[in-house]
C-alpha cells in the first residue's frame, strides 16, 4: 500500500511545481531576430546538418524554453559521460541550444527507455517511468551496474527550464522497492510504466495511462499495468484500473489519447477506440479502427488536426500509416519476419466529440511509413517525415533483424500535409528534398520558435553501436518554404492568455491590401513532448479575429480573442505554448506565452467578448470632408464599408513582404494552399 506520507513528502516538492510564476524565469523577453539569420544555410524545403553530435541519441525531445531543447536517450553506452549523483557514467540527458548547436550534459539518474512526459499548467515538464538499470549491451541488472543508472520504471523527473543553464532534472533519490511495495518516498508512480501515455487535463495536471512493467516488444497479460494514475495525485493517489488497457493487449503501449471538449479522452489502442469519461470511470466503445494498428509497434503519425473558429474547435485526430502484420509476437520477440512487412500507407481521420464518430479515409500518404512524425507548421500544415517504409518500431536480436532493426528502408522523403485543402489534393511534395539520414526507431523531430524543424535521434539498437543501423547522435534542421522571406512582426505579444475575457489588438503596421490582412491569423502551438512518432499533448489552435483597414492612415489592425472561454481549458489545457502571426502563410517568430492561470487547478473561464466587426475604413474626400463632417466626433466610422465593398479602393503595398511569400508560392505551382 501506498502511505499517504508519500504525497505529503511528495507535495514539500510541489512550490517548485505551483507556487512560482514560471513567466518570472521561464519565459524572458528576447530581443526580436530575424529568422535565417541563425543557419546561414538554410535552404527552403531542405534538410541541413547543424550538429555532428549531441552526446546522446535523441529518443525523447521538447522545447523548453525559446532557446532550449531538452534531449533524454535510454542509459546506453553513449559517448559521452557525466559526473553524476551516483558516479561517472554514459549521459542521457542533455540540454541543446539552439542558437549555438552547444550542449551540456545533465544527470538523470534512473533509466529513461521509453518514458512519457508533457508539460504542467504552470510550466514545469514531467517525464514519468522507463525501464530497470541496464548494463553493457542494455542487458537488465538488479543494480546500477556499468552505467550507474538506477530503476526507471516508477520514476518521475521534472524540471523547470531555464536559459541560464542553471537548471537541473529535480528527482526522487529512492528507487522502487518492489517487495516493500513502497513508492519511495517521493517522485515516483503506484507502479512500472514502460511505454506510459501522458495527456494533460484542463486543471493543468497531468494523466499517466497504462504501460507495461518491464520492456518488450509488445504487451502481455503478465507485463500489462491497466491502470491510470495523476499527476500530481488526485483523491487517495491510487492507480485507477481501465478495461480497455486489458481488452487492447497486446498492442497498447504509449495507448494514444486526447482530451476532448466534453472532458471525454478520446484513446485509441490496438483496433478499439473509446470515449472514456475519467470522472464517472465511464467507458464509451467507438468504432473499430480500419485498416492497419497505429499504436506502437505499429506506430502510425498521428495528430489533432488544427482548433479554428471555422471547425468551432472541435478536434479531428489523424491518423496515418502504421502497420498490419500477420501476428504481434511477444514481449521477447516479434516472432516473424517483420522486417518483410509493407507498413501501411492509408490515412483516416475521426471526430470523436461528434454524435455519431465515425473514421473516414482521408487522402493517403506517398508510401507507407511506420514512425512518421507530424509536426505543426505555423501555417496550420502538418511536416511529416522519418520512419521507415518496411517493418515497424522496436529491435532484436532474430536473425530477420537488419542490425538490430525491426524496421527497414528507411523513408529519407518529408511529405506536407493540409486539412485545409480538397480531399485528393492533401499530401503535397512539390520542391521537397530528402534528408540523407535515416531517422527511424527512437528519433525525434520538433518545431522550433524561428518556424524550423530539429530532427535528431534514431537508434534501434540494445545498446549504442555504429553497426547498421547506427545509434545517431547528430542533429539537422529542416527549413519551411518561407524560412529566408521577410517575416511579419508580432508586436509586444502578449506574455498570458486567458480563457475568454476581452479581446486585443495586433498591428498590420501598413499592410492594407484587403486579402493579405484577411489571411492574417494568430495561433496558438504547444509542440509538446516528443517521442516514438508520438507528440504527446500536440494541438495547434487559431485564435478568433476580425480586421479594421483604415485607408486614411493606411493601416490595419487585427481584432484577436483570448484562448476560447466557457470549455476553453478542455480545448487546449493550460500550460506554455508558442504564439506566432501568421500573414499569409508567413510565420513571425514564435513567442511563448502562457495559457491559462500559469497555475495549476481550475482554470478561470469568463465568455468571450464580442470583436469589433470587420471594417475597411474609406478615404475621406479631402475637399468635402471637413465641412460634411463638422461635428462628427467619429468621422473615420462613418465611412466605414462592409468588408467586400471596398476592395476598389485598397492599393497594394510595394515590396510587400507578403508578394514575396505569395511569388515563391506561385513557383511552387500554387501547391501550398494558404490557410
Ligand atoms: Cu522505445
Amino acid at each position: 500500500m501506498t502511505s499517504p506520507i508519500n504525497y505529503l513528502t511528495l507535495f514539500t516538492l510541489l512550490p517548485l511545481l505551483a507556487l512560482a510564476s514560471p513567466l518570472d524565469r521561464s519565459f524572458p523577453v528576447e530581443e526580436k531576430r530575424m529568422s535565417g539569420t541563425s543557419t546561414t544555410s538554410a535552404r527552403p524545403l531542405s534538410f541541413t546538418p547543424v550538429s555532428d553530435s549531441i552526446g546522446i541519441s535523441a529518443q525523447m525531445m521538447f522545447l523548453g524554453t525559446k532557446n532550449k531543447v531538452y534531449v533524454l536517450d535510454k542509459s546506453e553506452n553513449n559517448p559521452v559521460t557525466i559526473n553524476g549523483k551516483y558516479g561517472t557514467h554514459p549521459a542521457w540527458a542533455v540540454e541543446y541550444d539552439i542558437a549555438s548547436n552547444n550542449y551540456r550534459t545533465m544527470d538523470v539518474y534512473s533509466n529513461t527507455f521509453c518514458a512519457g512526459g508533457g508539460v504542467l499548467g504552470n510550466g514545469t515538464w514531467v517525464v514519468f517511468g522507463g525501464n530497470q538499470p541496464v548494463t553493457t549491451d542494455g542487458v537488465a541488472v538488479a543494480d546500477a551496474g556499468a552505467y550507474h543508472n538506477t530503476d526507471g520504471g516508477t520514476a518521475i523527473r521534472m524540471i523547470n527550464p531555464c536559459d541560464d543553464e542553471s537548471c537541473e532534472w529535480i528527482q526522487g533519490e529512492s528507487s522502487y522497492d518492489i517487495t516493500a511495495q513502497n513508492t519511495g518516498g517521493y517522485l515516483q508512480m503506484t507502479g512500472r510504466r514502460w511505454y506510459p501515455m501522458v495527456e494533460a487535463l484542463e486543471d493543468g495536471s497531468l494523466i499517466i495511462i497504462g504501460g507495461d512493467k518491464n520492456g518488450g516488444y509488445v504487451n502481455t497479460a503478465a507485463q500489462d499495468n491497466p491502470t491510470y494514475e495523476f499527476f500530481p495525485p488526485k483523491g487517495d493517489g491510487q492507480a485507477v484500473y481501465l478495461q480497455f488497457l486489458a481488452d487492447t493487449l497486446p498492442v497498447n503501449l504509449y495507448a494514444l489519447t486526447w482530451l476532448m471538449p466534453s472532458g471525454r479522452l478520446f484513446m485509441q489502442a490496438n483496433r478499439a477506440s473509446i470515449l472514456y469519461d475519467w470522472k464517472k470511470q465511464s467507458t464509451i466503445d467507438l468504432p473499430k479502427m480500419p485498416y492497419a494498428t497505429r499504436v506502437y509497434p505499429a506506430s502510425a503519425a498521428t495528430a489533432m488536426l488544427p482548433l479554428t473558429p471555422a471547425n468551432n474547435y472541435n478536434p479531428t485526430i489523424l491518423f496515418c500509416g502504421g502497420s498490419n502484420p500477420p501476428q504481434w509476437g511477444n514481449d521477447g520477440t516479434a516472432g516473424y519476419n517483420v522486417t518483410a512487412v509493407p507498413a501501411d500507407n492509408t490515412c483516416v481521420r475521426i471526430s470523436p466529440d461528434d454524435a455519431n464518430p465515425t473514421y473516414e479515409d482521408d487522402d493517403y500518404m506517398f508510401e507507407g511509413r511506420s514512425m512518421g512524425q507530424f509536426v505543426y507548421l505555423p501555417d496550420g500544415t502538418l511536416w511529416m517525415a522519418n520512419g521507415v517504409s518496411m517493418g515497424t518500431a522496436g529491435y532484436g536480436n532474430d536473425k530477420y533483424s537488419v542490425g538490430q532493426s525491426y524496421g527497414q528502408n528507411p523513408v529519407y522523403m518529408p511529405a506536407i500535409y493540409n486539412s485545409s485543402a480538397p480531399l485528393g489534393g492533401r499530401w503535397n511534395r512539390t520542391g521537397l528534398t530528402a534528408s540523407p539520414n535515416e531517422r527511424m526507431y527512437h528519433s525525434t523531430a520538433i518545431l522550433l520558435p524561428d518556424s524550423s524543424i530539429l530532427i535528431s535521434g534514431s537508434n534501434p539498437n540494445a545498446d549504442f553501436t555504429n553497426e547498421q543501423w547506427r545509434s545517431r547522435t547528430d542533429v539537422e534542421k529542416w527549413f519551411p518554404w518561407y524560412y529566408n522571406e521577410q517575416r511579419p512582426v508580432l508586436d509586444s505579444p502578449p506574455t498570458t492568455l486567458s480563457y475568454g475575457g476581452a479581446s486585443w489588438n495586433v498591428s498590420l503596421g501598413s499592410i492594407t491590401d484587403e486579402a493579405t490582412v484577411a489571411s492574417a491569423k494568430v495561433v496558438v502551438i504547444r509542440g509538446g513532448f516528443n517521442t516514438h512518432a508520438i507528440g504527446f499533448n500536440q494541438r495547434y489552435l487559431q485564435l478568433d479575429s476580425s480586421y479594421t483597414i483604415d485607408m486614411n492612415s493606411n493601416t490595419s489592425t487585427l481584432h484577436v480573442s483570448q484562448m476560447p472561454g466557457d470549455s476553453g481549458p478542455f480545448i487546449f489545457q493550460p500550460g506554455p505554448a508558442m504564439i506566432f502571426l501568421v500573414v499569409n502563410g508567413v510565420p513571425s517568430e514564435g513567442e511563448f506565452v502562457m495559457i491559462g492561470s500559469g497555475r495549476l487547478g481550475d482554470q478561470p473561464t469568463t465568455t468571450n467578448a464580442a470583436l469589433p466587426s470587420t471594417q475597411v475604413i474609406a478615404v475621406t474626400p479631402t475637399e468635402t470632408a471637413s465641412a460634411e463632417q463638422s461635428g462628427a466626433p467619429t468621422s473615420g466610422a462613418n465611412a466605414a464599408k462592409s468588408t467586400g465593398a471596398a476592395s476598389s479602393r485598397v492599393s497594394l503595398p510595394s515590396g510587400s513582404l507578403i508578394a514575396a511569400g505569395s511569388a515563391l508560392m506561385a513557383v511552387l505551382g500554387g501547391a501550398f494552399v494558404v490557410l
